[in-house]
């Protein structure tokens, strides 16, 4: 049980102890000594840029959230390591003439995902380098991902690169394939077709 009373596992999922790879389409070979991070967009008037060393003095935190990917596994207890979504986004607050509605993350690749802004700025989200302990391996995303623990795992955005602020929400790459825009484990909502329907369970 969640402390609000939701099941600790969302319905229709299963728990594994493993850590299974999702990626769509190749794994991008990205190192540190090139790596940039840029945000741009709305309520921006110029792009904000961190090289590797200065996104890790941004700030650390450590904390272990459970991981719901829409395939059906869960699971529990991932420790995470990083920089927390709430410090960098001071930073970026810092020159915001007026505040975006969503968030399009990118990545190397050409992956992307979208999250409402109040979904971004969920307090124990992060920018991950290590999982469990160790650094992110390529497959998982190395050298950094973002970590949404509230939503799908496709909201998970491995090898990210960017964040594209939006004054529209717009969707990214699964959300225009058929997920739900949302993606929310406990109302399962994994599909587009569901959304606005009188049943969100209806397969
Ligand atoms: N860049 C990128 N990020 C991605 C994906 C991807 O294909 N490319 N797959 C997503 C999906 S569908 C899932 S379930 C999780 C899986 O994370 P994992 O491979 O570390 O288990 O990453 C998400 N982030
Ligand atoms: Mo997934």
């Amino acid at each position: 049980m969640l402390p609000d009373g939701r099941p600790r596992l969302p319905p229709g999922q299963f728990l594994t102890e493993r850590f299974p790879v999702l990626t769509y389409g190749e794994t991008p070979q990205v190192e540190t000594v090139d790596w940039e991070f840029r945000v741009w967009g709305h309520g921006l008037g110029k792009d904000l840029r961190w090289s590797w060393d200065e996104f890790l003095a941004v700030g650390r935190v450590e904390l272990k959230k459970d991981f719901h990917c829409v395939t059906t596994w869960s699971r529990y207890d991932n420790q995470w390591t990083g920089v927390p979504i709430s410090t960098l986004w001071k930073e970026i607050e810092k020159e915001l003439t007026t505040k975006p509605a969503a968030v399009l993350f990118h990545c190397h690749g050409g992956y992307s995902t979208n999250l409402k802004l109040e979904d971004v700025l969920v307090e124990e989200n992060l920018f991950a380098t290590h999982h469990d302990g160790k650094p992110l391996t390529k497959p998982h995303g190395g050298p950094m991902r973002f970590v949404c623990h509230h939503l799908y795992a496709w909201k998970s955005p491995k090898w990210i690169c960017g964040m594209e602020l939006l004054s529209e929400d717009r969707r990214g790459f699964w959300e225009r394939h058929g997920y739900h825009n949302h993606a929310d484990p406990w109302d399962e909502e994994r599909y587009s077709y569901q959304e606005g329907a009188d049943d969100k369970k209806v397969k």
